[in-house]
């Protein structure tokens, strides 16, 4: 039955671009050290880069860090990985990944009782073969690699090689990249029920890197809120996908649950309530945990449309302020209102409020996205300062808003992101480093391409996830003739094959292919809260994970086989389950054990 257990058990999950093993056992020592920096490829390690990792079995102390000084170092959680308040360097991150890759493997082993064939048995400890070292190479010395930020473009490539006497090496030209090969490294083991962990893939060969350089996923909180615990666990279930981008949608028109200190009304009036708010502190932390996953958060405040919270606190520069009942006519969804558009106190506010909120950004990411989706222009006619919906009078001003903000943005060091409709839809002209995020069409994509800037993806009919609940308000024609999004036009619900199914690069030529970053699966949340949203998210977002690491297609140019993709991806919920996301069940347990 080893064979059988074998293959049902190759979960690598994103897809590796070179994946070879074996079906021999290999138990995995729970005394195992991670050295890094200690292997002999290394070129030219500073002394950062010396530290031993020794884990103690049976110990509820997770790990030992043995650092230069021969001194050892107890880590708990990820508060104490690097300075919170500074970006982490890489050293920082492969300290953590380490932990979190112990942590995974022999604390977080998913329960293997669904994986077994019903003919299964366990391998005996007594004849296994230990790994007791696992050998964390980087290969090029980046003297920026151990303090930089997150930046945009990252190598995350990395070499995995386990021999049959139980050699284990990771080799990698960053740190992120040894954060990546640590991940796949625990998806090689189960807990054993009693005798640790063991993996029945040996030997195993990986070479891998992603296809795309942003694999994201989109949590709006501002619909709903959402505590720091559970941002973070989502945080670390998408890192635990090698995805590498959270875009938090912080403010909307429901709520403005940021607290700005210049500002504090915004938070104070704005929030659902003065609890449900993100301090400065909380910020920082979120970030900071992004960081050490690997991970660059970036932050939106969309503007000028989904502002309505902002009318809440600042009265004077909102338009079209919550209009009944025909809120249709002014905004895409109710609470209508948006910034007034040639108004000084409104760019008075924008740069009180960037001024602020910029520099805690950098260095934790590179980027802001400023929104910019369906703004309605018939707001603009209850607009004191424009009173028009005129194009010719509209597009104008727009630009000048939005040159204002990508201006400061870009002196902070920083790059914009705008929603499509900004240049599709307004005509604006964006800088060439501004990057254009997609959601409403492949044909999108190619125009944005087209007019050469960096896109990201995530087309509604396959990577939004909130799709297809029906109706989140009762609707009743005679009050609101939109038909957002109730009717088709946001359903049905996709689930992980219409998400699997979904190819960055439909429709965008080949030349232009080089444009498209990657992209995000948006988790909009209307109908979502604490309560959903791990079942929400999970496993269907690590269907585009999938997609953005590994690319859409296999090696024959077809879409990738979802009949092979199905017993790993319900592998990988599992192990979600087992780190605390509650991902919703994709199959039944007959499945896996059946072995089809
Ligand atoms: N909120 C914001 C939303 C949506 C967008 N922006 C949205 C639009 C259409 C669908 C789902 C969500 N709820 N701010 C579009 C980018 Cl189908």
């Amino acid at each position: 039955s080893l064979p059988l257990f074998a293959s049902l058990a190759s979960a690598i999950w994103p897809i590796p671009v070179q994946y070879e093993h074996g079906d021999g056992v290999l138990f995995i020592s729970e005394h195992v050290s991670f050295n890094w920096g200690a292997g002999a490829g290394n070129v030219g390690f500073t002394d950062q880069h010396e530290n031993t990792y020794i884990f103690r079995a049976n110990s509820d102390e997770i790990s030992h860090v043995q650092d230069q000084q021969g001194g050892y170092r107890k880590r708990a959680s990820s508060d104490e990985y690097g300075n919170a308040s500074e970006a982490p360097t890489g050293d920082d991150m492969v300290d953590y990944a380490v932990y979190s890759a112990h942590r995974t493997i022999f604390k977080r082993g998913f329960v293997p009782w669904k994986f077994h064939p019903r003919d299964w048995e366990e391998p005996d400890p007594d004849e296994a073969t230990y790994i007791t070292e696992v050998k964390l190479e980087l290969l090029q010395e980046d003297p920026e690699d151990i303090a930089k930020p997150l930046a945009g473009a990252v190598e995350e490539s990395y070499a995995l090689t386990l021999t049959k006497d139980g050699q284990a090496t990771i080799s990698a030209n960053s740190s992120v990249g040894i954060i990546r090969g640590l991940t796949t490294f625990t998806q090689l083991f189960f807990q054993h029920s009693k005798e640790g962990a063991y993996t029945t893939l040996a030997p195993v060969k990986i070479f891998d890197a992603p296809k795309f350089q942003h694999r994201g996923v989109n949590l709006d909180v501002s619909r709903n809120y959402f505590s720091v615990k559970d941002i973070k666990r989502t945080i670390d279930a998408l890192a635990y996908n090698k995805m590498n981008r959270f875009h938090l949608h912080v403010t909307d028109s429901q709520s403005w649950p940021l607290e700005i200190p210049s500002l504090p009304e915004l938070s104070e009036k704005g929030a659902y309530r003065p609890d449900l708010v993100y301090s400065a502190d909380d910020f920082r932390d979120l970030q900071h945990f992004a960081a050490i996953h690997g991970v660059e958060m970036i932050t939106e405040i969309d503007m000028p449309g989904h502002t309505s919270s902002i009318y809440l606190s600042h009265p004077d520069l909102i338009a079209a302020y919550n209009v009944q009942p025909n809120w249709n006519t002014y905004a895409a969804e109710p609470p209508s209102g948006t910034l007034k558009l040639n108004s000084s106190a409104v760019s008075d506010f924008l740069e009180t409020l960037l001024d602020d909120l910029l520099p805690r950004i950098y260095p934790f990411s590179s980027y802001f996205h400023t929104g910019g989706d369906e703004v309605n222009k018939n707001a603009y006619t209850l607009d004191d300062t424009v009173q028009s919906n005129d194009t010719a009078v509209l597009q104008p001003l727009m630009q000048k808003f939005i040159d204002r903000n990508h201006d400061q943005v870009r002196a902070m060091g920083l790059t914009p992101i705008v929603w499509e409709e900004m240049l599709l839809e307004w005509n604006l002209t964006l800088g060439d480093d501004v990057i254009v995020q997609s959601w409403q069409s492949d044909e999108a994509v190619a125009q944005i391409v087209e007019k050469g800037h960096k896109a990201l993806v995530g087309n509604y009919q396959y990577w939004y996830l909130d799709c297809g609940k029906g109706q989140w308000l009762n609707f009743d024609p005679s009050i609101a003739a939109s038909n957002w999004p109730f009717n088709d036009y946001c359903a049905p619900y996709h689930n992980w094959r219409a998400m699997y199914s979904y190819d960055p690069l439909s429709g965008v030529p080949d030349d232009k292919q080089h444009l498209v970053l990657g992209g995000e699966a948006h988790m909009w949340a209307e109908q979502t809260d604490p309560v959903n949203v791990d079942r929400m998210i999970w496993p269907r977002a690590a269907a585009a994970a999938e997609v953005l690491w590994s690319g859409a297609k296999d090696e024959n140019g077809q879409n990738r086989s979802q009949i092979e993709a199905a017993p790993r991806l319900s592998e990988m919920r599992e192990r979600l389950v087992a780190r605390g996301v509650g991902a919703d069940a994709i199959q039944m347990s007959y499945c896996t054990m059946n072995g089809t």
